[in-house]
């Protein structure tokens, strides 16, 4: 098993490798290119300046989180082809600069979405928190600029202003597209990519959906057990896999964490570990990791993982704003990093008890 935490860059990331090269047991990165857009090809030679940039501060590049879907490929429209031709020519370039782990969603419109992104805890610490209620009362466009107002000038990924621009026409492209067309084109996607991927070996794995239920009437096909499995029974593939995601899937107290992983477990290429505090009907906010902090137990689902034998790449979710940390929502240093120690523990623990 391999300790990760999530890095946006040199110049999108606000935490410099070195710090986090000094959280101890940390094996490397999961990193990105800020600059591509979702259908671009990633090139060699900008892949390998990344991962010397990483190797460089003796950390590993792990994995690319996320090489983004284009729309045309999740709207199956005629230009889908093209995308995935692109996207095929970024899975063999990964490959040949030694990565093999690539996260991506499939979610239209929304990668992820939270009603406040700074809210503030008794502690004085800050969470993100999701309000079903807020949503309800909101129209799509409105959702961005909420984000964006509470952003503190961050650039949030899968929020960037580019897409607001566009945002009237994405509706449009999305129309008529259920969740079983949204699922007919995962698969047409998949029967293409899988192929690549076992021929280079680069295992994907999906990432589900934040919040895990419907959001503005758009189809989301990640949100529990039924659909991951629908999902891995695509192609029997290693390379066909999913992130696990606790703090998504979790939020929504019918998905049970332990027999999600019994049951996929073999399939789950990548992991995020984060807990969640349910606040009340659909209405939870971002704790701290440790399971006194959320409704999560941390300690069954990392047992769950030791007991499967997941051997990948795992790596703290977001952690909450503390000690006046200017950093994007989620992703400051410290309560990550004190999130990676605990689970390190937990983890030490389970597997010295298990003999
Ligand atoms: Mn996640």
């Amino acid at each position: 098993m391999k300790w990760a935490f999530r890095w946006y860059g040199e110049k999108g990331d606000s935490i410099p490798l070195k710090h986090i090269g000094q959280i101890p047991g940390i094996n490397g990165i999961v990193g990105t290119l800020l600059n591509k857009l979702p259908g671009d090809v990633w090139e060699i030679d900008e892949i390998t300046e990344l991962k010397q940039s990483v190797e460089a501060k003796n950390l590993e590049l792990l994995g690319i989180e996320s090489v983004a879907i284009h729309d045309a490929i999740k709207a199956g429209t005629d230009e889908r082809d093209m995308y995935i031709d692109n996207y095929i020519k970024t899975v063999r370039n990964l490959a040949a600069c030694g990565i093999n782990l690539v996260c991506y969603s499939f979610k239209p419109i929304f990668g992820w979405a939270k009603t406040e992104l700074f809210y503030e805890n008794e502690d004085g610490s800050f969470s993100l928190l999701y309000d079903q209620a807020v949503v309800d009362n909101m129209d799509p466009s409105e959702m961005y600029k909420l984000i964006n107002s509470q952003s503190k000038g961050f650039k949030l990924p899968g929020w960037e202003e580019e897409r607001l621009i566009k945002f009237n026409s994405l509706i449009q492209l999305y129309e008529g597209v259920t969740e079983e067309k949204l699922f007919d084109n995962l698969v047409y996607f998949l029967e293409r990519v899988i192929p690549v991927c076992e021929e280079v070996d680069v295992k994907l794995g999906i990432h589900p959906d934040d919040p895990p239920w419907e959001l503005f009437d758009l189809p989301r096909i990640t949100k529990n057990l039924n659909d991951l499995e629908k999902i891995i029974n695509i192609i029997d593939s290693p390379c066909n896999g999913i992130t696990l995601c606790t703090g998504s899937l979790g939020a929504n107290p019918e998905n049970d964490m332990v027999e999600i992983i019994n049951k996929i477990g073999h399939r789950i290429n990548f992991v995020h570990l984060r807990n969640v505090k349910f606040l009340g009907e659909r209405k939870f906010k971002e704790s701290a990791h440790l399971s006194t902090e959320g409704s999560l137990d941390m300690h069954a689902m990392m047992k769950a993982l030791v007991d499967v034998g997941f051997d990948s790449v795992i790596r703290p979710d977001h952690g909450r704003t503390i000690w006046e940390e200017e950093v994007m929502p989620g992703y400051g240093l410290y309560d990550r990093a004190m999130g990676i120690t605990y689970l390190q523990g937990l983890h030490e623990s389970i597997v010295k008890m298990n003999g």
